[in-house]
Order: C-alpha cells, then sequence, then structure tokens
C-alpha cells in the first residue's frame, strides 16, 4: 500500500509524520472519510467540500486547490489499484513547536490513505445492532461544532468506550438539552408511520454525507422526511430505527436500552432503504480509471 503525505508517495511502512506536528500533539486538524464503490468515488465533491468547510471553520488553509485535492484522492486509489476502498483524507496543522500556538506551523500536512474496506461482520447487517445511549454528551455548538470533522474525536470516543463495557458496539449521544443528537460515528434515522425522521443538525449531529443520500432515497420510496427534535422516547416507541455512515453504510438497530424497536428485526423500510443505497452507490459516484 502507498500513502500519500504532502505530494509524494510512501509504501504504508515508511509512511510517517513528525512528532512536533500539531495534529499529534493537539489534535490540530480535521479529518473526512469516503468511500469507492465498483469503481466510482461515492458523493466526491460533498466530502471535498465538507473538508474544506472543516478547514475553513478551525482557521486552516489547505495549501491546494479543491481539484488538486481531487485529483491527489485519485491518483492515491489509482496507485493502489482499488475499486472498492474506504479514503481517510486528514489534514492536520502541520509541524510546529511545543506550544499551541498555530503559527507555529508554517504549512499544513495533507495525508490521503485509502484501503481495501473492511466492513463490519454481514450478520449485524442481517439481524441488527443492539445499542445504548450513553453519559457523554455530543459537542456544543459553540465549543467545537460538531459539524467540523476535527481530530479532536475524544467525546465520540468515551461514548463508544462506555457502549464497549456494557457489550455493545455502538452509542447514542445526546445534546446538552438531552436531545437525540447522533451516534459516535453515524447518523441516526427512526421511521414511524410511514415518516423518516432524523435529529437536526443544530442538535448536534455532523451533516453525514450519507445521511443526505438516504433522505433522498427515502423521499424517492415514498417516505414523508422530516429533520426534527428527536427524544429517547421517539426512539423506543419507533417501527424502525437505522444508523448510516460512510463507515457503517445502512445498518438497522433493533435494540435501545434494553427496548425492543418494532419487531425486533431489522424494518422493511429499513431494508429497501439499505438496497436502494447501494445500488445507488455502484452506479453514481465520480470513476476513478
Ligand atoms: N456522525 C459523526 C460524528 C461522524 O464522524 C457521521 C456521523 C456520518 O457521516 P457520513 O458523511 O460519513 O455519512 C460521521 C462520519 C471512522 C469513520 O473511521 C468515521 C466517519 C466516517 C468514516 C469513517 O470511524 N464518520
Amino acid at each position: 500500500m502507498e500513502v500519500y503525505i504532502d505530494g509524494k508517495f510512501y509504501p504504508k511502512e515508511e509512511a510517517k509524520v513528525s512528532v512536533f506536528d500539531h495534529g499529534l500533539l493537539y489534535g490540530d486538524g480535521i479529518f473526512e472519510g469516503t468511500r469507492a464503490y465498483n469503481g466510482r468515488i461515492f458523493e466526491f465533491d460533498a466530502h471535498i467540500d465538507r473538508l474544506f468547510n472543516s478547514a475553513k471553520a478551525i482557521a486552516l488553509e489547505i495549501p491546494m486547490s479543491k481539484d488538486e485535492v481531487k485529483a491527489a484522492h485519485i491518483e492515491t486509489l489509482r496507485r493502489n489499484k482499488l475499486t472498492d476502498a474506504y479514503i481517510r483524507t486528514v489534514v492536520t496543522r502541520g509541524v510546529g513547536d511545543l506550544g499551541l500556538d498555530p503559527r507555529n506551523c508554517k504549512k499544513a500536512t495533507l495525508i490521503i490513505i485509502a484501503d481495501k474496506v473492511s466492513l463490519y461482520p454481514e450478520e449485524l447487517y442481517e439481524k441488527g445492532l443492539k445499542i445504548i445511549t450513553v453519559p457523554t454528551r455530543r459537542n456544543q455548538p459553540e465549543t467545537v461544532n460538531p459539524m467540523i470533522k476535527s481530530l479532536n474525536y475524544l467525546n465520540n470516543i468515551l461514548a463508544k468506550i462506555e457502549a464497549n463495557l456494557h457489550g455493545v458496539s455502538e452509542a447514542i449521544m445526546l445534546n446538552q438539552e438531552g436531545y437525540v443528537a447522533e451516534c459516535t460515528g453515524d447518523n441516526i434515522f427512526i421511521i414511524k408511520d410511514k415518516t423518516l425522521a432524523t435529529p437536526l443538525v443544530s442538535f448536534g449531529a455532523l451533516k453525514g454525507i450519507t445521511r443526505g443520500v438516504i433522505m433522498k432515497l427515502a423521499a424517492e420510496l415514498g417516505l414523508e422526511v422530516v429533520e426534527t427534535a428527536l427524544t429517547r422516547y421517539d426512539i423506543y416507541t419507533a417501527d424502525e430505527c437505522f444508523l448510516t455512515g460512510t463507515a457503517a453504510e445502512v445498518i438497522p438497530v433493533v435494540e435501545v436500552d434494553g427496548r425492543t424497536i418494532g419487531s425486533g428485526a431489522p424494518g422493511h423500510y429499513s431494508k429497501q432503504l439499505k438496497e436502494a443505497y447501494h445500488k445507488y452507490a455502484s452506479s453514481n459516484g465520480t470513476p476513478i480509471y
């Protein structure tokens, strides 16, 4: 495998950054996670736009144009001869000194890693996940805004640890007011009476790109689609529940905090949306070759 760092490619073992990089010292940087399906990069422009918006929000200048960054992604996939891949893009503040002032970092570092995708076991997609609500809250918008895919994922990692300690693999995170925000790396949806509902991003969710595609596909399937305030009560009493994200794709949820959701098996619309998502992903997107 070859990894892209600042315009050059390095074998995996030699792909390294300085211990003085502020991405490591302070978590000062941003990332993206993108996928390629069937030789096409899924929602490529949306991911590149979000990368640049995350950078803008933390006053980090990416020293390349969007087209140059896109070309670097395509080159990384071609070098590694990938058609189905997970692409991790990281932009750090760059090398500085032992002080948090970002002015000491002269140039941002851009890293692009592309690798084969390792899905969750297929069984989880067939049977559905059991998840819990955890005490760790999602970031408040006036701290690190949840719209930013920053290198500070510690509160999400704490939530993941709390889930793992309870023997489940995913956690619902609430916002400061106690409304449902999202999961640790996935957006959450419910279906009730032919309406698909998901928390408003202003309630502490990342504006997921998979989320956006699912909302579009759900409307095409005839569901009403709403972004709203959701409580745990709404989740417990839903007909169906599922999570979306670049890593997780579309994964049904069958139990939340010990309450069975719907029939206890992945719901009709969840299955339809999962299928529609995969069909859409394999035929749309930017060709790599
Ligand atoms: N919420 C959060 C907090 C996320 O980090 C999503 C929702 C889903 O967004 P997308 O645009 O992917 O539909 C994310 C995305 C990883 C990984 O390696 C994490 C994400 C994406 C890809 C990989 O854990 N987070």
